[in-house]
């Protein structure tokens, strides 16, 4: 089943130079990047984003660390591409992921690790209404 997901390469990704290699894998992988774009995150963007995340311990860290530095917003297109692109990514916790990943090969720690991506379906489509919504996408 073709499928859309929203991947963000973080910040700590962005700073090291590493949006091209992340790119490669995701490609490698037979997911598509149909839409990105580098940008700045606001404060309130990054909050409004992570909502879902606001009662956890981390958010405030979250929402700091997703603003210090440019980020990568992207749309990736394929055959089941929200679990793909989650099996690619690896563990949240980098010392957890399988070897490959793009966090085993990439990520700091549990918080600078280099992606995200949608969990569902459902938050695929929210989230990538929140970035895309001005664009025709092009599969
Ligand atoms: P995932 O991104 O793998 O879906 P979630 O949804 O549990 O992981 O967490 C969302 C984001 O919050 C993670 N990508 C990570 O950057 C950050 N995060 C999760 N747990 C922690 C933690 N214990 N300390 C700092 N940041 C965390």
């Amino acid at each position: 089943m073709t499928e859309r997901t929203l991947s963000i390469i973080k910040p700590d990704a962005t700073r090291r130079n590493l949006t091209g290699a992340i790119n490669s894998k995701i490609e490698q992988s037979g997911l598509r990047i149909i839409a990105q774009k580098r940008i700045q995150l606001t404060d309130d963007q990054a909050g409004r984003f992570y909502d879902v995340h606001k009662e956890r311990p981390f958010y405030g860290e979250l929402v700091a660390f997703m603003t210090s530095g440019p980020v990568v917003v992207q749309v990736l297109e394929g055959d089941n591409a929200v679990k793909k692109y989650r099996d690619i990514m690896g563990d949240t916790n980098p010392a957890n992921a399988a070897p490959g990943t793009i966090r085993a090969e990439y990520a700091e720690n549990i918080g600078a690790n280099s992606v995200h991506g949608s969990d569902s379906a459902d938050n695929a489509e929210r989230e990538i209404d929140f970035f895309f919504s001005d664009i025709e996408l092009v599969g």
